[in-house]
């Protein structure tokens, strides 16, 4: 985070089977009828979609079900990262947004996604994390709890108290942290490695969790090797950018910035 443009790549995660509470929601909403609805997640590190575990969203946030330039295509993001995709030419018409219906996080969680070159080919559901902000990306966050300690944080708080966040233990039971890339200083789980070493206790230790988030980004990018996919054996630094445009050439994902 600095000065000029973030440049996000936009992973589109298709809802397979609705939540009880998101299936009420969709289903009032008729202009939904007969589209394909995707959760949009904002992300810097898209070599590491395939250790993509779930997906989180903020339960206290509010999201948008917003038509997107792809016919029959609908996009669940928040209102304000809707407002820029607007204006980079992912909505119907330049700069005007098209806005279906809303829905809570809350009534998002345990809708289960497919996550494009994730290891878990039957899907992956949607949790809450206490730390998603409304003011960055799509509020839409996927989680990749080998390599991201704020994913590897909350998931471990999921796993260990599924009823203390009122979700259920086979959301998050077998899916475990996936060995995308290797860097010789963290091995092959940078994340969870990073976590014991600051002594992460939960999602809640914000300070821990920046400087293992600051460790694990760099010494994935400057030594990180590709460990799985097309580009394994290849540098990270290389494998971002052409998992990046692979993605995007399969509609899987676009790019967005903000
Ligand atoms: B990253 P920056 Cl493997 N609230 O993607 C909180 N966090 C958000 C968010 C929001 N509204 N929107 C996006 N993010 C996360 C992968 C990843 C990410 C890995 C490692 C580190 C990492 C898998 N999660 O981010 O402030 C998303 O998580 C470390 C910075 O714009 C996104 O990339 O720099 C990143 O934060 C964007 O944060």
């Amino acid at each position: 985070e600095g000065v000029g443009p973030q440049e996000y790549t936009a992973i589109k995660l298709e809802v397979l089977e609705w939540s009880q509470e998101g299936s009420l929601a969709a289903s009032a909403i008729p202009e939904l009828a007969g589209q394909r609805i995707f959760l949009v997640a904002a992300t810097l590190r898209p070599e590491t979609m395939y250790g993509q575990t779930n997906c989180f969203v903020g339960t206290g946030l509010e999201y948008g079900f917003f038509q997107s330039k792809d016919t029959n295509q609908v996009y669940v993001v928040s209102e304000r990262a809707a407002r820029n995709m607007a204006f980079q030419g992912l909505s119907p018409e330049n700069g005007r947004v098209v806005k279906l219906g809303s829905i809570t996080g809350q009534a998002i969680i345990g809708t289960k996604v497919n996550a494009p070159l994730s290891e878990y080919k039957n899907g992956v559901y949607v949790l809450p994390m206490e730390n998603v902000l409304a003011t960055k990306g799509t509020g839409v966050v996927t989680s990749v709890p080998s390599d991201s300690p704020d994913d590897y944080a909350a998931l471990r708080d999921l796993k260990k108290k599924p009823e203390y966040y009122g979700i259920d233990a086979k959301w998050v039971e077998g899916f475990d942290p996936i060995p995308v890339l290797s860097t010789e200083a963290y091995g092959e789980m940078s994340a969870p490695v990073l976590c014991d070493k600051m002594k992460v206790s939960s999602q809640k230790d914000r300070i821990q969790l920046a400087e293992a988030k600051e460790a694990a980004y760099k010494e994935g990018f400057y030594s990180g090797t590709m460990s799985i996919g097309d580009f394994k054996g290849l540098p990270v630094a290389v494998a971002k950018q052409m998992v990046r445009l692979q993605l995007k050439e399969c509609g899987d994902a676009f790019y967005y910035a903000e």
